[in-house]
């Protein structure tokens, strides 16, 4: 039995990474290099902070600046994203996924948000997803990034669910890291080769429901 379904926001629910990436590529270019997209996938599922060292170890530059240097550097890149953000609309909800919701929820399944995003109640409220969640648990209410279990533990608490009987949605392998160490089983979304450690994996939630989800995990 499931008793609680735990979602990352980007690269799950919504396609919210090529915003990440172009906000952290506009900022390496002022700096004077090149971001590629192959580098940028490294930052997906990382926090603001471990991002940006990502980003500044790609241009050799990560000794180049202090403390005080580098949260304005995240703060530049954050209002970069932000204004990308401020495009989306219901319509940028992926496919499937507010089906598969609903089916949870006529079988009794709680849904949690478990992201490591401090803008994750923005996007939300822009894709009209606020009210779907029963918990809520983002990069404001957590202190240790995935691969820590943290965020998850945090969603499976708040609706009393014992780990056994929850399943986490991850598109980022610290994710599916941070599901196992939460004693979870886990979903890999979107098929990449570094999701092979979750227990079952999908391509896309189209078509999917609570049904495929329990032959799948069982
Ligand atoms: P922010 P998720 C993560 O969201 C993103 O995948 C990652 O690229 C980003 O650096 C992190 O949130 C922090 O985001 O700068 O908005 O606080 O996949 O955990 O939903
Ligand atoms: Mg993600």
């Amino acid at each position: 039995m499931i008793a609680c379904c735990l979602f990352d926001l980007d690269g799950v629910l919504v396609d919210t990474a090529r915003f990440h990436y172009r906000a952290w590529a506009d900022l390496a270019h002022d700096l004077g290099f090149e971001f590629t997209p192959e580098q940028g996938e490294a930052t997906k599922g990382v926090s603001r902070m471990a991002s940006l060292d990502i980003v500044l170890r790609a241009g050799g530059m990560e000794n180049r600046f202090s403390q005080e240097e580098k949260e304005r550097l995240a703060a530049e890149k954050n209002d970069r994203y932000l204004s990308y953000v401020s495009t989306m609309t219901p319509d940028d909800v992926l496919p499937g996924v507010r089906d598969f919701l609903a089916d949870l929820k006529r079988h009794g399944v709680k849904i949690a948000l478990g992201s490591a995003s401090k803008n994750a109640g923005t996007i939300l409220d822009r894709c009209a997803l606020r009210d779907v969640f029963d918990a809520i648990v983002d990069g404001t209410l957590v202190s240790r990034a995935k691969p820590d279990p943290e965020v998850f533990l945090k969603g499976a608490e708040l609706l009393n669910a014992v780990s056994e009987k929850c399943v986490v949605f991850e598109d980022a392998a610290a994710g599916i890291e941070a599901a196992a160490r939460a004693g979870m089983r886990s979903v890999g979304v979107g098929g990449d080769r570094s999701l092979a450690r979750a227990t079952t994996g999908i391509t896309t939630f189209e078509n999917f429901t609570y049904e495929a989800l329990c032959k799948a995990i069982d």
